[in-house]
């Protein structure tokens, strides 16, 4: 099943001034850097941000979690593809279908209980499933595409 993310209207993404915390590259109709999406933090805080507070296998109790909505990404860098490569800094990846951010408030994480998320603390940014909301979720396919300290994003 192909998916359009890139509406007509889409702004063009500006260059990132800070350093970069997400590449997406692959099926990219909004490249600012090559033909690869670069964002920095500031960036990233300017898309649709969400906030999801669940249980997780990594985290005690309920913590809450905010960041940029996972199909916000995929629009700002004019992503047409139906799934996503993503890649962490130890080179740890997962597929995810682009139809899972579809369907459910996915995030990339930058905060958990309003404080940023470092690399030491599976920073700088988790993928993130509302596990509470949807508890058909808890299971190990989908805590495997929970991929921290995400680097990349190749669009497949
Ligand atoms: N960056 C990174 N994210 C990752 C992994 C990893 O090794 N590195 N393992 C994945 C897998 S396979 C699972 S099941 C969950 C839970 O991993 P844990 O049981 O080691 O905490 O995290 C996922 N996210
Ligand atoms: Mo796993």
């Amino acid at each position: 099943m192909g998916i359009t993310l890139l509406s007509p209207q889409a702004i063009a993404l500006e260059a990132p001034e800070g350093p970069v915390m997400l590449v997406v590259s692959g099926k990219v109709g909004q490249p600012n850097v090559g033909d690869e999406a670069h964002f920095d933090r500031a960036m990233l805080e300017v898309l649709v941000q969400h906030e999801t507070t669940t249980r997780t296998p990594w985290y005690d109790g309920m913590t809450r979690f905010s960041g940029p909505l996972g199909r916000a990404i995929l629009e700002a860098a004019g992503a047409e593809g139906e799934n996503m490569r993503v890649v962490a800094l130890n080179e740890y990846a997962a597929t995810i279908p682009v139809s899972d951010v579809e369907q459910y408030d996915v995030i990339l994480a930058m905060q958990a209980n309003g404080k940023v998320l470092r690399v030491r603390d599976q920073g700088p940014l988790f993928v993130i499933y509302p596990f509470d909301k949807h508890p058909e979720l808890l299971n190990e396919e989908i805590f495997s595409r929970s991929v921290w300290q995400v680097a990349r994003i190749v669009v497949e």
